[in-house]
């Protein structure tokens, strides 16, 4: 008798493209030699991604959370920033980096995103941001956010980790705010290996952002001011390059897995999935809420006997972390403890599917 060993199901795969493609952007490094420092691959992503966005210009940096530090700098925040405690922990690390204060607002338990009337309590003198998260690609309540901003005189940056090649009212999610950080890591939707971009409609900002990520050096080097180094490779360049020709594709073979997912696990008992527009949405998350922790364990425990790995994005909430701790936001601490990420990337099996919705099921 033959025993076949199941391969381990992730929570996510990286998407890879035939290796073919991008060997044909190593080879253009082998000739001229550069692997960093603005070079063609660079400049080409940040022309073809921007192009692919609809936005004028976009900056490539190293990864999200310097894209997060280089816009709290570039837009020289201090003091308070208001931001979700329902998200990674680089959200909240990037702002207490560029020593500024995080300060919580409760969530919005359907859309997962901060609750634009809970940002307004938090308000204080010190306060000089926002700082939203697109969950999981759901654009923000970005109309009542920049409503609140300029009443107050605040700037607004967006962590849109998540949230490349999203589109609401009818132009790209990175053109709301002040600036948006998205993430070109391994497990995003696009992937340059390690990497992260700000968008932002103000040129002078851009300019600025490219500064910082090449130690303070302008582009023609002869002035050096406050910088760090933010830089993406060649190497990268060349993996964003390759994937971005497939983006199309990832999202609609993402789009309809979720669909499996969600006939299936229609009318489970005490299971809810993310309040969103399904035209604004890249589908690169799977989240489903349970009604209590304990069921959300008896599932994950069910899950990993099978071999199936989903993941607790986001748990804990942030504002339960020592380091970040702030009372007062119920509504993000429930969410944190109830929601899991399942399984969810191109070439995922429709067996596979089956297999950890009836694993959650048993829960
Ligand atoms: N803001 C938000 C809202 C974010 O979610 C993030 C990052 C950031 C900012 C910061 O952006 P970056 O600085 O990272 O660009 C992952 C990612 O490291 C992180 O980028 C992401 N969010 C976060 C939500 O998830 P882990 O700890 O889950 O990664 P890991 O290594 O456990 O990978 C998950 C699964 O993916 C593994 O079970 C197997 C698979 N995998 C992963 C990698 C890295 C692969 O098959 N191949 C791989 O190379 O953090």
């Amino acid at each position: 008798m033959t025993t076949k060993t199941r391969q381990p199901i992730y929570v996510t795969k990286p998407f890879l493209p035939p290796l073919e493609e991008y060997v044909r952007y190593l080879e253009g490094i082998w000739e001229n030699g550069v692997l960093t420092h603005n070079g063609p691959l660079l400049q080409r992503l940040e022309r073809e991604l921007a192009a692919y966005l609809g936005l004028q210009d976009l900056v490539c940096l190293s990864n999200g959370t310097i894209a997060l530090q280089l816009a709290i700098r570039a837009l020289k925040l201090q003091g308070e920033i208001i931001t979700t405690p329902f998200s990674y922990v680089a959200t909240a690390a990037a702002i207490a980096w560029e020593r500024c204060t995080p300060v919580f607002a409760d969530v919005d338990p359907e859309t997962f995103n901060v609750d634009p009337r809970k940002i307004e309590e938090r308000i204080t003198p010190r306060t000089t941001a926002i700082l939203g998260v697109h969950v999981f690609s759901n654009p923000c309540h970005v109309q009542a956010i920049d409503a609140i901003a300029k009443r107050h005189g605040l700037k607004v940056i967006y962590d849109a980790a998540h949230a490349v090649a999203v589109r609401t009212g009818g132009r790209s999610v990175l053109e709301y705010g002040d600036v948006s950080a998205v993430s070109l890591h391994a497990t995003k939707l696009l992937s340059s290996a390690e990497g992260g971009g700000c968008a932002a409609r103000d040129p002078e900002l851009l300019r600025t952002i490219r500064q910082l990520r090449f130690f303070g050096f302008d582009e023609a080097k002869e002035t050096v001011g406050e910088g760090m180094n933010g830089k993406m490779s060649e190497i990268s360049a060349a993996m964003g390059l390759a994937n971005l020709k497939w983006l199309d594709r990832i999202i609609a073979n993402r789009r309809s897995k979720y669909g499996i997912y969600q006939q299936l696990l229609a009318g489970t008992p005490g299971l809810g999935f993310q309040r969103f527009d399904p035209d604004a949405y890249n589908y690169s998350y799977l989240p489903v809420v349970f009604d209590s922790e304990e069921r959300l364990l008896k599932a994950v425990a069910a899950l990993h006997a099978d071999g199936i790995f989903p993941r607790r994005y986001f748990h804990p909430s942030l504002n339960t972390i020592p380091h970040y701790r702030q009372e007062g936001l119920p509504l993000s601490e429930r969410l944190a403890r109830t929601i899991l990420c399942l399984p969810l990337y191109d070439g995922l099996p429709e067996a596979d599917i089956e297999r950890v919705c009836a694993g959650v099921k048993a829960a």
